[in-house]
Order: structure tokens, then C-alpha cells, then sequence
């Protein structure tokens, strides 16, 4: 039998970074075009997100895991959040344990159904099979959470690229507010 050697990895709080980098992903405005109600007088392309991957085989057995880092912030009314997507696999469920900040967990079905949970410090979210799930800062400083889900589950995100997410999550007299999109 070949065994895998354990391993730990270190997220270092002070510099929100993972040790080792493992695979380092970015994403920018630029890389949400279309996302955001109102992201046409943004000045510059700020950061939005960027997560930390451990690499492991993508197949069934492991654990994939990573740590999310979004920074404070707003594009017009909504508060700086991920892409969101589908698991390839639509069967395989994750869990986010919050480190740092406050947020909210929108989640959707195929068939329509919404749910949106809080984030917090210590929270621990279960996002069951078949829900998609998009992440979203309400606070001030970054939110910070780690995702652990079944080594062959993947990403899909063209569902939510192309048709955006039922609930919007939006800055109302200094406070967040889940809505309905008008363009759903
Ligand atoms: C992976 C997990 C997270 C996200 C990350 C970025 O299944 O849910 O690690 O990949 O939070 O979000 P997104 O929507 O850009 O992949
Ligand atoms: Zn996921």
C-alpha cells in the first residue's frame, strides 16, 4: 500500500496567509464581471477574495481544505463576497468553520429554494449536498473562514455566472440586509 504521509498546515492569523502557500487564488472585480448590481464607477480593480488551497488529490477519500480570506468592503450597496458555485459532484456537502469577522452564508438550490446563515467567530456551517453557497463580509475587518469538503467534489460555477443568485446581500442604514436580485 502506498500511504500518504499527515501533514499539518499553519494559517497564520497576523498575516492571514497559509504556511505552506499551497495554491494562492486572487480574485479581483475584474474577476466577477457581471456579479455586482452596480460595479461600473469602482475606481481601480480592488481585491475582493482571495483563498488558500492545501493540494490534494481530487479524488473521493480526502479531504480538500482551504482558507478564505475576504477583505472588508462594498461595490455600490453589496458588501465584497466570492463568485459562489455548485459542486460538480452536486452530492458532496462542506462545512466552513469562521475564524475571523462576520458574514453571511447564502446558499440556493436548483429548484429555487434559498437559506442564508450567519457567520461569526467560532460559527460552524454545514452546507448540505446539492446547495450552492456564496460567501459575503459584512463586517469591518476580513472575514475569515476555512472550507473542508470530499476530495472529488470540484467547482462549478457557470449556473451562478450566468443567472447570479436569488438573495443579495446589501449595506441598508449601516446594516445588512438580504434581499431579493431584481434581475433573478
Ligand atoms: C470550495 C469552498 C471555498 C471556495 C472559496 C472561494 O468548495 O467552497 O474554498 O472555493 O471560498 O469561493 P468561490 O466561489 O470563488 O470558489
Ligand atoms: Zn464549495
Amino acid at each position: 500500500m502506498n500511504y500518504m504521509d499527515p501533514f499539518n498546515s499553519f494559517f497564520n492569523m497576523k498575516e492571514l496567509e497559509l504556511e505552506p502557500e499551497g495554491d494562492l487564488i486572487a480574485r479581483r472585480l475584474s474577476d466577477m464581471q457581471g456579479m455586482y448590481q452596480q460595479e461600473d464607477n469602482v475606481a481601480g480593480n480592488p481585491k475582493i477574495y482571495e483563498y488558500y488551497n492545501v493540494r490534494l488529490p481530487e479524488i473521493p477519500g480526502h479531504l480538500q481544505h482551504c482558507v478564505t480570506v475576504i477583505s472588508p468592503g462594498k461595490i455600490g450597496k453589496e458588501y465584497h463576497m466570492t463568485k459562489g458555485h455548485y459542486h460538480e459532484v452536486e452530492e458532496t456537502a462542506e462545512i466552513y468553520f469562521t475564524i475571523q469577522g462576520r458574514g453571511k452564508l447564502v446558499m440556493q438550490t436548483k429548484e429555487g429554494d434559498s437559506k442564508v446563515l450567519d457567520m461569526e467567530e467560532g460559527m460552524i456551517s454545514y452546507i448540505p449536498p446539492y446547495w450552492s453557497h456564496r460567501t459575503i463580509n459584512t463586517g469591518e475587518e476580513p472575514l475569515v473562514f476555512v472550507g473542508v469538503y470530499p476530495g472529488n467534489a470540484g467547482h462549478d460555477y457557470g449556473d451562478i455566472e450566468e443567472r447570479g443568485m436569488k438573495k443579495l446581500v446589501v449595506e441598508e442604514d449601516g446594516q445588512p440586509k438580504v434581499i431579493d436580485n431584481p434581475d433573478y
